[in-house]
């Protein structure tokens, strides 16, 4: 038996495997602290995919006639597929500069991975046009956290915390459905006298276990949160003593919310003024009485054109009641895929090196320039975040912008399906001289591949992941992976090699993982003190945890941050003003709905996995409604329907429910379709896309 941590969403939940004959079975750790034994149903199926028959054992690659047409996939060796690659790539480098080759990451990779795949880029390909998923994901909540705050970590605390609130906020979150097992933390919270408020314009499951539900129209959360905090500094809540001396910038902020009475809220959000006032009343009569309040924020309110925005006026709520800093209080972000913290902290975002260090910082460079053993000034620059650079692909140069990439290597991510704007990001992927994906299944982005590469999945190697805590946990191999895949070290590995990388890429993960260590040594997210050893004895290392004392005591990991001092440079968090623009596209009378998107319990983001598993229910996607909306349009639960924006169309069966506003339809985004619709305008600190609202019209 094998203990290790579930292969989808950022609890890495503690799991045991057990192999017995061929069969692999997924069975509770109950003594790792943050899921207690509990799993949802993607963790008890996630051994499903194991001897698939979809799963890829052989490299595929496609030709391509002299005219250019491309012929089908077709199985390869490993030295034809890798060759191929590495021949293309320098082609295409020494044609179009080191730019002309592009690279997208995941936070779903170990990371060991995401620093390796980092590494690579800036090393063996000298790009700079390396970025990642994890830009659709937390981004908006990092930009505003590393501003504030001036630290960027999902939750400052353990999970376990949150049921020390008094008052728990969830702007944005569906976790019951989301992260399941972490939903005992409501009700427990709730058992012990405690409030929990959910904002979604949907009543969602999470809702449903919520003392204060708030449905505000998508896209307008910021002006809920500016009212709230007009209420605060109204009533005189405000922690002047905490204000003055952990924080700066208030007094600007107090006279930004100064026009956001409730009336105001309400014309702007949908939600009546008596409820914007019920939540200011349930914050400020909390903190009066020296309870806690927490706000968590997630997708709903982040992926948005002013997500950064929105979750800077709420943790701007959270220190003027004097909150961030306690235990179970102030604010957090519920990171979303399996390593979605680590995975932004070493080196895949296109401004980023390892240890959360900025890639424009000199001293940063230095730093990893030399345990890279490369000169400082051979490391590129800043790229392009993960919508642009998609967006540039193949794309000539402009007045304003150079050429974009002209080939692509993709690591963890279906873009085809979870992109903004699919339709057009597709043609962009089909405009490459070489799109090279390494996955474990054909997904729709691999089957669009020149190349594919067939990778091992969670069970059949060893790495480590960041969950949403903060916490390093380690996930150990199981199993023997099936002939024929390679683990994604390997293929980095080779391809540096046949490039002639001017540096090492070991294949073995804790080899990576101590460099990594090294790496990060100084910078923010300082992980020098972890090894697998101490992340096996000690259930997991929090972050940052440097290298041991000069006395050779190690250093014990930090659970909990803030507590003194805030991370910037003067210890003090900030205070930022934020003006309410609304959603990038508004209803009008061609498209005179908001739609919005997200997940299900059942499966996993572009389904790629979770589809394959057939324990898990693949119901395809659907198009929720209220019957207020169904009638008006003439349609029943069932029916199919048709829904366009400016970008596109799909066709899916109608959900209706009680439980969604009547001005909003909601698609699940685990199926093809919901993201040729979606608008791919971008916040512009975070660079997130705005999945969560744009302007649609339904027909029956
Ligand atoms: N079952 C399952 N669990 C997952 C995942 C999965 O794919 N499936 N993915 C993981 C990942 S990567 C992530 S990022 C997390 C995401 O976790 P969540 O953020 O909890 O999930 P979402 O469904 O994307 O969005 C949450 C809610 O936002 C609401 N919402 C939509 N628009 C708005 C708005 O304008 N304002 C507000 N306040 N709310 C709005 C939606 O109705 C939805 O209920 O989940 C992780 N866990
Ligand atoms: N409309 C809409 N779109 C969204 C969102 C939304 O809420 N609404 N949410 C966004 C968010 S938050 C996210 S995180 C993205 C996620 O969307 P994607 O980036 O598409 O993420 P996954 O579906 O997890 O894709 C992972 C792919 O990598 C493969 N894979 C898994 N593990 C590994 C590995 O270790 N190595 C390699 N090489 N491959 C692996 C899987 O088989 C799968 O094909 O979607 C975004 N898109
Ligand atoms: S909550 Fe997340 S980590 Fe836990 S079992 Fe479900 S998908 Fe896996
Ligand atoms: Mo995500």
């Amino acid at each position: 038996m094998t203990t290790t941590h579930c292969p989808y969403c950022s609890l890495q939940c503690g799991m045991t495997l057990r192999r017995e004959g061929r069969a692999l079975t997924v069975g509770p750790w109950a003594e790792f602290p943050v899921n207690e034994g509990a799993l949802c149903r993607k963790g008890w199926t996630s051994a499903g995919l194991r001897g698939h028959r979809e799963r890829l054992t052989t490299p595929l690659v496609r030709d391509r006639a002299a005219d250019g047409s491309r012929g089908e996939l077709r199985a390869a060796t490993w030295d034809e597929a890798l060759d191929l690659v590495a021949s293309e790539l320098s082609r295409v480098r020494t044609e179009h500069g080191a730019d002309g080759v592009a690279v997208f990451g995941a936070g779903g990779l170990t990371n060991e991975k995401a620093y390796a795949l980092g590494k690579f880029a800036r090393v063996a390909l000298g790009t700079s046009q390396i970025d990642y998923n994890g830009r659709w994901c937390m981004s908006s909540a990092a930009s505003a956290g590393l501003r504030a705050l001036g630290l960027d970590r999902g939750l400052p605390f353990p999970l376990a915390d949150v049921e020390k609130a008094d008052v728990l906020v969830l702007a944005g979150s569906n976790l019951a459905e989301t992260a399941p097992p972490a939903a005992r933390h409501l009700d427990r919270l709730r058992a012990r006298g405690g409030q929990v408020v959910v904002v979604d314009p949907r009543r969602t499951p999470t809702a449903e276990r919520s003392d204060l539900h708030l449905a505000p129209v998508p896209g307008t959360d910021l002006a809920l949160a500016l009212g709230v905090l007009h209420l605060v500094v109204a009533a005189g809540a405000v922690d002047e003593a905490y204000v003055a001396a952990r924080t700066t910038g208030f007094d600007e902020v107090r006279r930004s919310v100064a026009t956001w009475w409730p009336e105001q809220v309400e014309r702007v959000t949908g939600i009546a003024a008596a409820e914007v006032r019920a939540l200011a009343d349930l914050l400020i009569g909390t903190a009066r009485a020296g309870g806690r309040v927490l706000v968590l924020t997630a997708r709903g309110v982040e992926q948005h054109s002013q997500g950064s925005d929105t979750v800077l006026a709420w943790i701007n709520v959270a220190l003027a009641l004097g909150m961030p800093g306690r235990e179970g209080a102030g604010y957090g972000c519920l990171t979303g895929q399996g390593n979605g913290q680590g995975g932004r902290e070493h080196g895949q975002k296109a401004d980023q090196l390892p240890g959360y260090r900025s890639i424009e910082d000199p001293a940063a460079r230095a730093h990893v320039a030399a345990v890279w053993g490369v000169d400082p000034a051979s490391l590129p620059g800043k790229g392009r975040s993960a919508y642009e650079l998609l967006d540039a692909l193949g794309r000539p140069a402009t007045d304003d912008q150079p050429a974009g990439p002209r080939a692509m290597l993709v690591l963890g991510s279906n873009i085809v399906v979870s992109a903004p704007n699919a339709l057009h990001v597709t043609e962009r992927l089909r405009s490459l001289d070489l799109l090279v994906v390494a996955d474990l299944v054909l997904s729709e982005t691999a089957a669009l591949a020149d190349v594919v590469l067939p990778v091992t999945q969670w069970a059949e190697e060893t790495g480590t992941m960041t969950n949403l805590e903060g916490r390093v946990v380690l996930r150990q191999r199981a199993i023997t992976p099936p002939a024929g895949v390679r683990t994604d070290l390997e293929v980095i590995a080779a391809l540096a090699e046949r490039l002639d990388a001017p540096s090492t890429f070991p294949t073995d993960p804790e080899e990576v993982f101590a460099e990594l260590g090294r790496a990060s040594a100084g910078g923010p997210a300082d992980y020098a003190g972890i090894t697998y050893d101490r992340i096996r004895t000690e259930q997991g290392v929090f972050w940052p945890c440097p290298a041991p004392y000069a006395d050779g005591t190690p250093h014990p990991g930090t659970p909990r941050l803030f507590a003194d001092r805030f991370g910037h440079p003067d210890g003090r968090a900030r205070f930022l003003v934020t003006t309410f623009r609304g959603a990038a596209e508004q209803p009008c009378d061609d498209f005179p709905l908001h739609l919005t998107t997200g997940r299900v319990l059942g499966q996993y983001q572009s389904g790629a996995q979770t589809r394959r598993v057939k324990d898990l229910p693949d119901t395809g996607p659907y198009v929720e409604l209220h019957p207020l909306l169904a009638r008006r349009l003439g349609t029943t639960d069932g029916e199919v329907l048709t829904v366009r924006t400016r970008r596109g169309a799909m066709r899916a069966p109608a959900r209706v429910v009680e439980t969604i506003r009547p001005d909003t339809v909601f698609v699940p985004f685990h199926w093809v379709g919901a993201n040729r619709l979606t608008n791919d305008a971008l916040d512009p600190a975070s660079r997130m896309p705005e999945f969560k609202v744009c302007a649609a019209a339904v027909t029956a």
